[in-house]
């Protein structure tokens, strides 16, 4: 468990994840200092505010540096760094504070999909009475509820999250796709997949690596760590058929799936491989395909007119 009882916790940038993992550390005891490179950063009760930029922080003096996700590599940050001062991201920190034993985790990674594939999985488990956790990249931060007791915790990552991991042991960890984005940020595609690739690095023997059928970007990515690789998508351990998705004696037929649509079929095969551990009968996962209509804005139909059909994609951050 997380002990950072009168520690000195440097906290960069006060969005949404910076200000959770804010206020969890002033509850354990910590001492905060908060910064961000904006000057209009409402108080936070406990956090001494460094703002308008980050060279008052004092991070060579930290105990540990918490960085937010939209927080890139600065010279200041690789100086405390190259000291030896402790550098985590948010899910880190959060993830180390849940009470013990830990809760598994089933960690969401890839360029597309992640939020619907997230909430879809948190949905199967919630339907088999499981009290799950369903946050992360998709909009609440696990910091937030890290003194919560969940029986699993499901949360969508982004490469930006995995960049400072380093207990980080998810029991499952999913990378649904990878093609190029946030090319801004990083030096190259491979730079971008390595560090989606970090979710499975410290898994074991009996943990999941899933991965698409015949992806060899995902895959190099999932055997990085030790976990036992399952396949989804066609010709995968999780099929996808014209008109079923086969999980081992289990068929569902796509005609009672509400989620449609070929990508959609690959986003309910690899949440069906996700939750394998946990066993989930047949008759909750059909009543949950049949009934979870996706997310508003992301890839959701509108409407068809003289032939074209017209889709909602407006929360997508890639082209
Ligand atoms: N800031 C600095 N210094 C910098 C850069 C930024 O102080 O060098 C400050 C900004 O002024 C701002 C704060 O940092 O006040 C913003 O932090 P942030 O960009 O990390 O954003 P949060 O509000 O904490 O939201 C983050 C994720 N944002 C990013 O990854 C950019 C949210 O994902 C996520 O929902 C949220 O944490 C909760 O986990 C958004 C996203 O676009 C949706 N993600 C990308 C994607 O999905 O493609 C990765």
């Amino acid at each position: 468990m997380l002990d950072v009882q009168g520690k000195r916790v440097v906290v960069i940038g006060l969005g949404i994840s910076g200000i959770a993992a804010c206020r969890m550390l002033v509850a354990r005891g910590a001492k905060v200092v908060g910064t961000d490179a904006r000057t209009n950063v409402a108080p936070i009760e406990g956090v001494e505010l460094v703002l308008g930029g980050h060279d008052g922080a004092r991070l060579d003096e930290a105990d540990l540096v918490v960085v937010s996700p939209g927080v890139p590599m600065f010279p200041l940050l690789a100086a405390a760094e190259a000291r030896g001062v402790r550098i985590w991201g948010e899910v880190e920190l959060a993830v180390q504070a849940l009470p013990d034993p830990k809760p598994p985790i089933i960690a969401i990674g890839g360029t597309n999909g992640k939020s619907t594939t997230t909430t879809l999985i948190g949905e199967l488990l919630e339907a088999a009475g499981k009290k799950v956790f369903t946050g992360g990249n998709l909009g609440e931060p696990l910091a937030a509820h890290a003194d919560t007791r969940f029986d699993v915790v499901v949360l969508e990552v982004s490469s930006f999250q995995m960049e400072r991991v380093e207990e980080f042991r998810p029991k499952v960890s999913l990378l649904l796709n990878i093609t190029p984005d946030h090319l801004d940020r990083y030096p190259s595609e491979q730079a971008y997949a390595d560090a989606k690739g970090n979710s499975f690095v410290r898994q074991g023997k009996d943990d999941l690596a899933v991965v698409p059928a015949s992806d060899l970007v995902c895959l190099t990515q999932a055997r990085r760590g030790q976990g036992q690789v399952v396949t989804f998508g066609p010709g995968g351990d999780v099929q996808v058929t014209d008109d079923a998705i086969i999980d081992g004696e289990h068929a569902y037929p796509r005609a009672a799936i509400a989620l449609q649509g070929g990508h959609n079929a690959a986003n309910v095969a690899a949440a069906l491989a996700a939750v394998r551990p946990f066993q989930l009968e047949r008759a909750v996962v059909a009543k949950v395909l049949a009934e979870f209509k996706g997310l508003a804005h992301r890839m959701a139909f509108v409407r068809e007119r003289n032939g074209v059909r017209y889709y909602d994609d407006s929360k997508g951050t890639n082209v």
